[in-house]
């Protein structure tokens, strides 16, 4: 089993900024935005991204939460269920908004699905997009990603592991052979 580090703290810092100002620039401002984490660390690069925003715009974005897990926690099999959306906890409507869902790896994209159908049963926002720190490749849907921190195609013996520090103590990013 090998690992290799493929993002360090510098490098996530870095395309976290470069993806906040792109939002900014693709939505001509950030006043209709609402950002939308999917569970674990979706969420916690949601609120970086919201931090940075206020930073650079001076406006408060609101973060909300979409708890997306498989139903089963056979996580690599080859097997792929759908998962399924176990929870939300949005702070503000998104009717009419612009919404951007934010998920650590984007992989068949079976995920962003389970997330569009829930935001859709939540009202009609104006616009979604898709903000990922790390695109791994093997879509099973047509699904793409707006905002990419780094593409890394892998094969699927291969697993990304995302690290933040709010969690795992450390920001990185190492891709690890089975
Ligand atoms: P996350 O909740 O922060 O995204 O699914 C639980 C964790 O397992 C995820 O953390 C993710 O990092 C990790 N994981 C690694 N490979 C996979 C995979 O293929 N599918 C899913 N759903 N999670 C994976
Ligand atoms: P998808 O539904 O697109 O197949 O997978 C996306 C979700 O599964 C993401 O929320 C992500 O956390 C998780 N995931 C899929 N593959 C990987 C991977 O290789 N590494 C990590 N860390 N998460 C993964
Ligand atoms: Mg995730």
């Amino acid at each position: 089993q090998s690992e290799v580090e493929v993002v360090d703290a510098a490098a996530m810092k870095r395309a976290l900024t470069r993806i906040s100002y792109e939002i900014i620039e693709r939505n001509k401002g950030i006043k209709n935005i609402v950002l939308v984490g999917i569970k674990t660390r979706g969420i916690y690069l949601a609120n970086r991204i919201a931090e940075r925003l206020e930073q650079l715009e001076g406006i408060n974005v609101p973060v909300g939460e979409l708890d997306i897990s498989l139903y089963r926690d056979d996580v690599h099999t080859n097997v792929h269920d759908d998962p399924e959306v176990k929870g939300s906890d949005l702070p503000t409507e998104i009717e009419g908004k612009q919404v951007i869902l934010i998920d650590d790896v984007l992989f068949t994209g079976r995920t962003v699905r389970a997330a569009l159908d829930a935001l859709m049963d939540l009202g009609r926002p104006s616009k979604i997009s898709l903000a990922v720190l790390i695109d791994r490749g093997h879509r099973e849907l047509p699904i793409r990603a707006d905002y990419v921190g780094k593409n890394i195609p892998t094969s699927f013996e291969e697993q990304i592991k995302v690290a933040v520090s709010e969690v795992d103590g450390m920001d990185h990013v190492l891709i690890q052979k089975l």
